[in-house]
């Protein structure tokens, strides 16, 4: 009889702490400081829940690629995802806020940006049925080029890698030809000799390993594009209250923790170019000059084609310091 009574109990339990499993999908590689966030935010909540959310990722495109993975989680086909924020320019073209060249330049600016950015993302996620858990930034996008680059003439008819329509339109500025390449495909791109240069962080540059073509790196500080991860808001809100408290503090912490990763990682990816035998340099005067003159063209065609929303983030941004 004992033995029933404590058996029953066991089943009770097993049945009110029955455990959910979130697939969640990244286009990036594992060991990125970004997927390490997220491996650590897992833990957190699994831990914090006692087992009763555990989350599954799944990096390198290998659940959905990068591009689809924003898509896959508004279908419920996957309960989470992380991708670059400007993959949801098409359907929110305020997410691009982070890519208009020179706006923020430090990682105190791209602070300010996305706490403006952020109600407003929020805000579109939420009539898409998807819910922001959190967003960390890249590293600083600097200038990455296999040939010494003087002024933007050398640009021209060269091939550049882009990852994202801002990137797309800078390439276009300068006359070069833009090439799509993924994050995880810049080494093979290199190798086999299709480009000639890209904006992208430090870190990009180390991860795939580039010094065997590129030689030389400029520390534009062009901007900090910022990774979000999203979740299906049906499946957010199918956890117990508690479960779904838990989640968000882990994300607080997680965007917490992986701004301070990002700034790390970013000192140390260039002296890592350097000791690699990159040459790590500030663009001359001249080069400068045409770039701050290149993002000032962005930033108006960009507020242009946007709109109000647009004026809401950089009107406080510029004159509420
Ligand atoms: N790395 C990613 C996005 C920005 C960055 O620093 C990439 O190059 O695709």
């Amino acid at each position: 009889m004992k033995c029933l009574v404590a058996l029953a109990a066991l089943a009770v339990a097993t049945v009110s702490h029955a455990q959910t499993v979130w697939k969640l999908a990244t286009g990036y590689r594992a060991e990125s400081f970004h997927t390490r966030n997220l491996q650590q935010f897992a833990a957190d909540v699994e831990r914090a829940s006692q087992g009763e959310l555990r989350i599954e990722i799944h990096p390198n495109n290998s659940l959905f690629k990068l591009a689809e993975i924003s898509q896959a989680v508004q279908q419920g086909r996957a309960q989470a995802g992380e991708t670059i924020m400007t993959n949801l320019v098409g359907e929110m073209p305020i997410a691009g806020a982070d890519a208009v060249p020179f706006v923020a330049r430090t990682y105190a600016d791209a602070r300010r940006l996305w706490d403006l950015q952020r109600p407003l993302i929020e805000n579109h996620l939420a009539q898409r049925g998807l819910k922001a858990l959190y967003a960390v930034p890249w590293p600083p996008q600097g200038l990455f080029s296999t040939e010494p680059v003087k002024s933007s003439a050398d640009f021209k008819g060269k091939r550049m890698r882009t990852y994202n329509p801002a990137t797309v339109r800078i390439a276009e500025l300068l006359g070069a030809t833009p090439l799509d390449v993924p994050m995880v495909e810049v080494n093979q791109a290199l190798s086999s000799g299709r480009l000639d240069s890209m904006i992208t962080s430090a870190l990009t540059g180390v991860e795939n390993q580039v010094w065997g073509q590129i030689h030389f790196y400029y520390s534009v500080n062009a901007w900090f594009p910022k990774n979000i991860v999203l979740v299906n808001q049906k499946a957010y809100d199918a956890l117990p209250v508690a479960v779904r408290q838990q989640v968000a503090q882990a994300a607080v912490e997680a965007e917490r923790r992986g701004w301070t990763m990002s700034e790390s990682t970013a000192q140390e990816s260039v002296a890592e170019l350097q000791r690699k035998g990159i040459k790590v340099d500030r663009p001359t005067a001249e080069l400068d000059t045409e770039l701050k003159r290149l993002g000032e063209r962005f930033s108006r065609e960009w507020v242009h084609s946007v709109g109000n929303e647009a004026n809401s983030i950089f009107i406080p941004y510029y004159f509420q310091r």
